[in-house]
């Protein structure tokens, strides 16, 4: 693919391989050449779809290279162990931008795209992103893709190739309203279908017993039906390495597309609805955000993929001429949360039925190969399948699970004699009353390690939850903090702090995080601190401006972002963020000319869709907004900002421009959170709770740089246990009093007092989040917050010393603890001429 090229600047002939090349001028020739032969047009009639596609072809090209070589090596060199992350959802975001910033060709890019006559930002602009997840378990699969890669760790995403995401989400009358998320729809030029990798899975039927050739009694699984999946790659390159990672999606067909027999005999229908029926499991992904509903369609879903990924990583090791009792030499497979912990009865399945190993050297070979993250101590997230289902989707999962039970309880029964309760409580299979399959069971006692997300987190798992697995299991388990990637987060999304840095402290920093403690001394340092402060007035401006567009809310650049993004929840509080602003309201209605310090409120996040109260409380924001931002009296000093759709694109607007970060939770709720770090990685302040990953970041940042409020996780269960009176408070503190009171007057709701009752009576009878107990001090520590705003120089100071001290959190860090402690896996570096 050799060709001449004359649209260099030197006006000399060069040589330039439109497949590989990297300088502008091959790009322009590579973007020109996929116009034609991909869309089948010239530049001149071309649409910015077109050109999108033009542009991510021509990178995915490049990336190709790179992938291919990765895994022909890696593949072979039997001394090398891939990671594999089994997630139900990743949540990738714009493939087009990160990839551009990888190879290290940004400018390049956009400076062929310009010359072209195309405007790069539209380009850009132009991507549907993959939504294929729901929040923060989704988001952080995606960063782990990202530093795997760039640290050059061999490893290899599954999941399942949805083809509707996560909904997109608009706002009707105030109302939160779900249309489908219709991504596919114009053409994904970042993946590959592999149908030569497809492979089958089987669902229902019922098991047997057969003699093989010499005689051996084994059992088989004779199923009902049978579905096809096919492997959709999408290349994951590193950040300035030569290695390449793929994440390897399922979509599932029809074993035949149509099925002849039954035509044949007239039914017609029936044919037709198999296919369907097939189609649906990688249909749309469950919009449920930590709540486990017991659907069918999602058990299929959990064992379509990991049936899938298991056989495609076993059909890889054999390939090679690994053993089937070595399958854990090559794979380490982590479980990202219990969706794909039936993989653990379906090794065992390959293992046993497939490969034919007796079971106690395939029960070894499986407890080697897996790990388990739990991201949740919602006891309404657990999951746990009713028996009948289970047995009627699974029968020969089902069965394994049963002698993996078994002997488990055996083991267990040995060690405590006395104790039937332990046995209970540790059983896979829960009798109380109906019968179900435990997942984190299967998956505690499947697994060589635990892992909880941040410290809190799993010291609260260990103490409570799997409490009994640490009585078991002592030394399986791990804490691991959460990481966010500062390719996407920073040098894409923030390219103005990204500049700054670099000029300040050299260009290696998203590499090595940590190198931002160089910055430190500038915190210090007036010029410094005036160009920090402009690029946050940009991103500030720039975001006002998208407001302004899509809402028709006019905000001031200059007043402080207070930001809450994050799937709405009751234990995240959003509430409690309104009366913190009903407050300020009421403050200003009985005294206007109080001294306020302006502050937009932004509010961004999607609700589950069956969840009641979430989407009262997107009600409840936008009603409040309506209220103040009309409001004469408040004069513009407060506005409520209430934004539609929150994704990864919307949210590399927001991290950037924020002032203030919300990390509100209850003490004890919130796993980790990993919103918390990119806000305070693009220099804006928290105010939290000691819940999660706030502990871990306060602690880096400096508690003087951190708005610390609210009950610890043991001072919450105290509260609880000692009769906790929510009324009590309400009745003592008039501010909340009032607030409470307003909320039920009919202002907000066109004169409907029972509108918000549902929100009220809640807090009022019962406080399970406990806001009422945690309001007083969160308006204190709101004050303190205003006060500190005043001092602009102060408060840049600490913004600096944020983002200085924030390495810890890259998710280069949190991959470097898996491969260490965990897999025991080392970088492969691949080299390209
Ligand atoms: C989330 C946790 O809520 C969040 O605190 C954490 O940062 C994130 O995982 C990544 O670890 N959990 C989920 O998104 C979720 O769906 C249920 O959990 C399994």
């Amino acid at each position: 693919f050799l060709i001449n090229n004359q649209g260099l600047e030197s006006g000399k002939m060069k040589m330039c391989n439109i497949r590989t090349g990297l300088d502008k001028a091959c790009l322009k020739e590579a973007i020109i050449d996929h116009l034609f032969y991909k869309q089948g047009c010239e530049p001149e009639g071309a649409s910015i779809n077109d050109v999108y596609l033009a542009v991510s072809y021509a990178l995915r090209d490049r990336l190709l290279h790179h992938g291919l070589k990765t895994f022909d090596a890696v593949l072979e060199d039997e001394d090398i162990r891939l990671v594999s992350y089994l997630s139900a959802e990743f949540l990738m975001g714009p493939q087009l931008g990160a990839n551009l910033i990888d190879l290290n060709i940004f400018d390049e890019m956009r400076q062929a795209v310009t010359e072209l006559g195309f405007d790069f930002k539209l380009v850009l602009e132009q991507e549907e992103e993959p939504g294929l997840g729901n929040g923060g378990l989704g988001r952080l699969a995606s960063c782990y893709m990202d530093s795997l890669a760039s640290l050059e760790i061999p490893a290899i995403g599954y999941g399942i190739r949805y083809e509707f995401g996560i909904f997109d989400q608009e706002i009707k009358d105030g109302w939160q309203v779900e249309i489908t998320d219709k991504w596919l729809r114009y053409g994904n030029p970042w993946e590959i279908a592999r149908p030569e990798s497809s492979v089958n899975v089987y669902f229902g039927g019922y098991t047997e017993q057969y003699s093989n050739e010499i005689g051996k009694v084994l059992r088989r699984w004779v199923p009902s039906y049978v579905v096809k999946g096919i492997p959709y790659d999408t290349s994951e390159m590193g950040y300035k390495v030569a290695s390449c990672n793929f994440l390897r999606l399922w979509k599932s067909e029809a074993i035949e597309s149509f099925d002849f027999s039954s035509f044949n005999h007239g039914d017609y229908y029936k044919a037709v609805m198999d296919k369907i029926e097939s189609e649906n499991i990688s249909k749309i992904l469950y919009p449920n955000d930590e709540l486990y509903v017991g659907k069918q369609l999602r058990l299929k879903q959990q064992y379509f993929f990991s049936s899938c990924s298991l056989q495609d990583m076993m059909r890889m090791h054999l390939e090679n001429q690994g053993k089937p009792q070595d399958f854990h030499k090559k794979w380490a497979i982590q479980l990202n949360d219990t969706h794909p912990a039936i993989s653990v009865a379906e090794l065992m399945r390959i293992l046993l039925d497939e490969c034919k190993l007796d079971w106690k050297t395939a029960w070894e070979t499986t407890q080697q190969t897996f790990s388990y993250t739990n991201h949740t101590l919602l006891p309404e997230a657990l999951e746990k399948w009713p028996l009948d289902l289970f047995k009627a989707l699974l029968p020969r999962l089902l069965e394994i699970i049963y002698e993996i039970n078994y002997r488990f309880l055996e083991e267990v029964k040995r060690r405590f004699p006395e104790d039937n309760n332990i046995l209970s409580r540790l059983s896979l299979i829960e009798e109380t009353g109906s019968s179900y399959v435990r997942m984190a069971n299967l998956a505690c006692v499947g697994s060589y390690a635990i892992n909880g997300v941040a410290s809190l987190h799993t010291e609260l798992l260990k103490k409570n939850i799997l409490n009994d697995w640490v009585s078991m299991y002592p030394d399986k388990f791990y804490n691991i903090t959460n990481g966010i990637t500062p390719r996407r987060f920073v040098v894409l999304s923030n390219p103005g702090l990204s500049k700054l840095i670099t000029k300040n402290i050299g260009d290696t920093w998203p590499q090595y995080l940590n190198e931002l403690k160089k910055l430190e001394p500038f915190a210090y340092d007036a010029n410094f601190k005036e160009q920090f402060r402009q690029v946050k007035i940009e991103n500030k401006r720039i975001l006002s401006s998208v407001i302004k567009d899509r809402i028709g809310i006019v905000v001031n650049p200059s007043s402080m972002f207070d930001v809450q993004v994050k799937r709405i929840h009751e234990y995240k509080r959003q509430h409690l963020n309104v009366l913190h602003i009903l407050t300020l309201y009421l403050r200003i209605k009985s005294n206007p000319d109080i001294e306020i310090q302006p502050r937009t409120f932004i509010f961004w996040g999607k609700a589950a869709p069956g969840y009641f109260m979430a989407k009262l409380l997107i009600k409840l924001i936008n009603s409040v907004g309506n209220l103040v931002n009309n409001d004469f009296d408040v004069r513009d000093r407060i506005k409520v900002v209430f934004f539609p759709d929150f994704n990864v694109k919307n949210a590399q607007l927001i991290y950037p421009a924020a002032d203030l970060s919300e990390q509100i939770s209850t003490s004890g709720k919130e796993a980790s959170g990993t919103g918390n770090m990119k806000f305070a990685l693009n220099g804006a302040l928290t105010i939290g709770t000691l819940d999660g990953a706030n502990i871990e970041i306060r602690e880096e940042v400096g508690y003087e740089n951190f708005f610390l409020f609210g009950l610890t996780a043991s001072q919450v269960i105290e509260v609880k246990q000692n009769n906790y009176d929510p009324r009590f408070i309400y009745e003592n503190n008039m501010e909340l009093n009032a607030v409470i009171k307003f909320i039920n007057s009919g202002i907000l709701s066109n004169g409907d007092r029972n509108l918000f009752k549902p929100i009220t009576d809640n807090l009022l009878y019962g406080d399970p989040y406990l806001l009422l107990a945690d309001y007083p001090l969160y308006i204190s520590c709101q004050d303190i917050v205003a006060e500190t705003w005043k001092d602009k120089d102060k408060w840049n100071t600490m913004a600096v010393l944020n983002v200085a001290r924030m390495g810890k959190f890259s998710s280069d860090r949190s991959i470097n603890d898996y491969c260490e402690n965990i897999w025991k896996v080392k970088p492969f570096k691949l080299k390209i001429e």
